[in-house]
């Protein structure tokens, strides 16, 4: 019999039981999409959990980040990572924007703040960094260099859902910051997505835009787009809440697992959060050094001999893309962080409801290579 396969992360979901109401509910009312009770429910529910000033909800995280470059009238080049998915980079290609891709740190794998000033150019408009696995970008840093040259800053924070910095989100940082609530992230409604911003009237320029543009029945101000939440994502939204702490919890227990596990062994290094930083356990990233006696390509293809899918987030790095690698910027002699740890980057699996004995299994594979 071959053995289950063990994926890279399953959604968390709470008991049906406890979201049958919820669909009883929509199914009476007929209110299925369009800002109805759940949204709104939710909307309020997640702006007070994460304490933040505004979320505007949206259908997934892709059109929320698209929508946020729209939001502040984004033009001409951004400054951004090559080290994330594909979506990052896509939105501001579907936008008309021209990614100007800078290197990034070998301790968190974001955006090198030290390397921005110099990528600036009268055509700069905005920075987009990524808190790639929940890790926090130098923030304070990243917001001065925006303020001296008149920046605006987008955070991708796709990753990033319930970490805080010193007790405070990660997500009041910049003008605006994009959450993913994708099957596959540590807060899930299927598909869906945010943003979060910080006053009354930005969020209402969201919402319209969200909604083709509608003010009202007759009044389009602008080009918008369909980004909404149905009523079914925001209801699962709102249950999720009440169990996303517990899950949090589990994920988090898991890491210290791996970490424990994987301390000692030469050539492997597990980043580490910062002080003050309260994590979320949504990747558990590992770098696969030369001390190392597999590559960490030998040490990918042993786990997926034994149906372990391990992933290389982010293999390969979003400038050698067809799409971007011509852009001058793109040229791995600009990036040799990013391009070095492309090819040592392991994601190894982390889940609420990953059993501890395959959370040890998975060690002792990568604890003896030999
Ligand atoms: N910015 C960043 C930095 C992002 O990482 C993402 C998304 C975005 C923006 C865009 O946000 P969204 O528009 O997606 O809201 C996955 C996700 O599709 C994607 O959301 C995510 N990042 C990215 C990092 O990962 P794939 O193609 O690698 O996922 P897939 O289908 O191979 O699944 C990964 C694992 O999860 C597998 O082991 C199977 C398991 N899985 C997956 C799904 C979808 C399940 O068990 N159940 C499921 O329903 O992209």
């Amino acid at each position: 019999m071959p053995e289950q396969p063990i994926f890279l992360t399953r959604p968390y979901l709470p008991p049906l039981e406890e979201f049958l109401p919820y669909l009883e509910e929509i199914w009476a009312s007929r209110r299925l999409t369009n800002g109805g009770p759940f949204h709104q429910q939710f909307e309020e529910a997640l702006r007070q959990y994460l304490g933040v000033p505004q979320v505007c909800l949206f259908a997934n995280g892709t059109l929320a980040l698209m929508t946020a470059l729209q939001a502040l009238r984004i033009t001409g080049e951004v400054i951004t990572t090559p080290y994330t998915f594909a979506a990052t980079t896509h939105a501001l290609l579907w936008n008309g924007i021209k990614p100007v891709f800078v290197d990034i740190r070998r301790d968190t794998c974001n955006l090198d703040e030290e390397l921005v000033e110099a990528a600036i150019t009268p055509r700069t408009t905005a920075i987009l960094p990524v808190h790639c696995y929940g890790n926090p970008c130098a923030s304070l840093r990243l917001q001065q260099i925006a303020d001296s040259y008149g920046l605006k800053l987008i955070y991708d924070a796709a990753h990033a859902f319930g970490v805080s910095v010193d007790r405070h989100s990660l997500l009041e940082q910049g003008d605006l910051a994009m959450l993913s609530f994708h099957a596959t992230k540590v807060f899930n409604t299927f598909e869906g997505g945010a943003i979060i911003c910080h006053d009354a009237k930005l969020k209402q320029r969201i919402d319209y835009l969200k909604n083709f543009g509608f003010a009202d029945e007759v009044t389009v101000v602008a080009p918008g787009i369909n980004g909404k939440m149905s009523e079914f994502q925001a209801a699962l939204g709102l249950l999720q809440l009440k169990h996303i702490d517990q899950a949090i919890a589990a994920r988090m227990r898991i890491d210290r697992r791996y970490r424990d596990a994987l301390a000692s062994v030469a050539g492997v290094r597990c980043l580490v959060a910062a002080d003050g930083v309260k994590p979320n356990g949504g990747y558990f990233p590992i770098l696969i050094g030369s001390e190392y006696p597999l590559s960490r390509d030998q040490l990918y293809d042993r786990f997926r001999s034994r149906n372990i899918h391990v992933r290389r987030y982010f293999h390969p790095l979003i400038s050698d893309l067809p799409m971007y690698r011509g852009i001058a910027s793109a040229a791995p002699a600009n990036l040799p962080v990013a391009t070095s740890i492309a090819k040592q980057i392991l994601c190894l699996p982390i889940y609420p409801d990953l059993d501890h004995k395959v959370v040890d299994r998975i060690s002792e594979i990568v604890c003896s290579p030999y």
